[in-house]
């Protein structure tokens, strides 16, 4: 039976299964983009731990440095303010979580939501008191260019070639925004659903799109036009990143789990706790050490 000692436990332990269910609550967004804030919010987690650099150990998720100006307005996080700002009233309504591990908690249950698998979290990032730890800005990959420019952003997170692949598979989400970051369009017709179109759609035939925007390609085959950035066309025209792409497209069971094992590992970037961190009890293992 449980004893006082450890209800007045459970009252103070905090409740990140409460916050996930918020986060989850506030996906459905009928005037939204394609009705969901979930590719948003995915991208949010993204960009707060994209900026990791292994050699000098900054930049990450700790600290929600996106908060201030100097990373805020890195014009590569355009956009991000909406999601940002869709999560303020689940940190207003549990205002013990850090905006770090909200951020990458609401990439993690956006997945989870959209049909994608479950990708271990861990609670413990702290938020930076002022901007002075931000990364430099530019740490992030730019769609307009090409194999080279992935590897050497990636390569200094510490992925290697089948990581990079397996995270592009997010594209099946979401949709660039012209207002955003130049581009305009969806990768799939179903945007809000975590799947392997993106890999899929390399199957098809891609031209440049003729506009006034940046260099992007298109394809209608499916009714509606779906696009592809400069970096997602190197993916496939790359020989070493292209086997990954193929097996990705025919093997759902490997793009999840692979996805699982990298997106757990982004967001565990350049975060440190205390040895005696107590972890959260949907966490089994250290993040990060499958590959
Ligand atoms: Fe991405 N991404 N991404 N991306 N991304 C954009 C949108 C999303 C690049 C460029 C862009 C990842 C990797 C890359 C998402 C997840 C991930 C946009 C449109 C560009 C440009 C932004 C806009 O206009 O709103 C490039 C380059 C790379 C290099 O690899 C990775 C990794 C992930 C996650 C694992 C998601 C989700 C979106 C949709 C956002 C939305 O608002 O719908």
């Amino acid at each position: 039976p449980q004893t006082q000692k450890d209800a007045t436990k459970a009252v103070h332990k905090p409740d990140y299964d409460a916050v996930r269910k918020d986060i989850a609550s506030i996906l459905k967004m009928p005037d939204y983009d394609d009705g969901s804030c979930g590719p948003v919010l995915v991208r949010l987690a993204w960009h707060a731990s994209g900026t990791y650099d292994k050699e000098t150990n900054t930049g990450g998720s700790n600290g929600a440095g996106m908060r201030y100006e100097a990373e805020g307005g890195d014009p590569a996080n355009a956009g991000l303010e909406h999601a940002r700002r869709f999560l303020e009233p689940i940190k207003q309504k549990h205002p013990w979580i850090t905006y770090a591990d909200l951020w990458t908690l609401a990439g993690v249950v956006a997945i989870k939501e959209m049909g994608g698998p479950d990708c271990k979290w861990k609670p413990g990032r702290t938020d930076f008191a002022d901007e002075s730890k931000c990364p430099p800005r530019g740490r992030l990959p730019d769609g307009a260019l090409a194999a080279d420019h992935l590897r050497h952003v990636f390569y200094r997170m510490g992925f290697n070639d089948q990581e990079i692949v397996a995270l592009a598979g997010a594209h099946s989400l979401g949709r660039c925004h012209s207002d955003r970051s130049g581009f305009e369009g969806p990768w799939s017709v179903t945007p809000t659903k975590f799947s392997t179109q993106y890999f899929k759609l390399t199957k098809f035939k891609w031209e440049k799109k003729t506009w006034e925007g940046p260099v992007q390609y298109k394809n209608t085959d499916l009714g509606e036009e779906l696009m592809m950035l400069p970096t997602d066309m190197a993916l496939i025209e790359d020989e070493k990143f292209l086997p990954y792409v193929k097996k990705y497209a025919e093997d759902r069971e490997a793009f999840y789990s692979d996805f699982a094992a990298v997106f757990s590992k982004l967001i565990e970037l350049g975060v440190t706790r205390d040895d005696d961190y107590e972890s959260a009890p949907t966490m089994s293992k250290e993040a990060g050490d499958e590959k």
